[in-house]
């Protein structure tokens, strides 16, 4: 059994759309960040960056927090929604161009325009500048591709799993889907799988996904 600390944000989605994915079971343990329960002493012994989200998986022994590692570990367990050869290392540079750019910038767009609008016009047009060209680079990937990697027109991997979440914030971030009409298709692709639907609501329901 699986337990996963997270909360209802784009980082601890990632991996709850994961573990709906592969249809494990695990228990959600909600850490309300909004009452800083992420500085628990508790919880700093599995998440010492106290951060979510974290996961204990008690049949390993394994405990890890970074989703990229998290993802990687869980995906290489299960064999699934990784891909092998050359591809897997595409995989690897996508995914951390969302752990490196996308989720990181992404969250300073969420922070400076959304939480704290008027306080930095600096920060506010930066990030937001930069928000628009990581949407330029995903659609550019996307061209011609159902998936952010694999042969073909690809398969749907932990890539893919890394970075919706982030996108499904887009109107946070003041992007107009229309815009990036790669980027939208795939968006409500994904969108549309029922283990992503159950994903979103964990550890508890907030509101739908948001439509393209
Ligand atoms: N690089 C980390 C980022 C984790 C992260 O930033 N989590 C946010 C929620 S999305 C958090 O726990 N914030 C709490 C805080 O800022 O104190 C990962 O991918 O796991």
């Amino acid at each position: 059994m699986i337990d996963l600390y997270t909360w209802t944000t784009p980082n601890g989605r990632k991996v709850s759309i994961l573990l709906e994915e592969l249809g494990v079971p695990y228990t959600a343990k909600p850490i309300d960040i909004s009452k800083d329960e992420q500085f628990a002493p508790d919880f700093l012994k599995i998440a010492p960056n106290n951060r979510i989200p974290a996961i204990v998986d008690h049949e390993t022994g394994v405990h890890l927090m970074e989703t990229g590692a998290i993802m990687l570990y869980l995906a290489q367990k299960y064999d699934r929604f990784q891909v092998t050869g050359d591809e897997h290392w595409r995989m690897v540079e996508w995914l951390m161009w969302q752990m490196g750019g996308l989720g990181p910038m992404l969250g300073q767009v969420h922070h400076f325009v959304k939480y704290n609008p008027g306080k930095s016009e600096y920060a506010e047009e930066r990030y937001s500048k930069e928000a628009q060209r990581l949407y330029k680079v995903l659609n550019t990937r996307l061209e011609g591709r159902d998936y952010v990697v694999g042969e073909g027109t690809g398969v749907y991997t932990i890539a893919d799993m890394a970075t919706w979440p982030w996108i499904s914030r887009h109107d946070w971030q003041g992007i107009n889907l229309a815009d990036f009409p790669n980027v939208r298709d795939w968006y409500t692709r994904i969108a549309s799988r029922p283990a992503v639907q159950r994903g979103y609501d964990v550890p508890k329901y907030v509101s739908d996904i948001p439509k393209a």
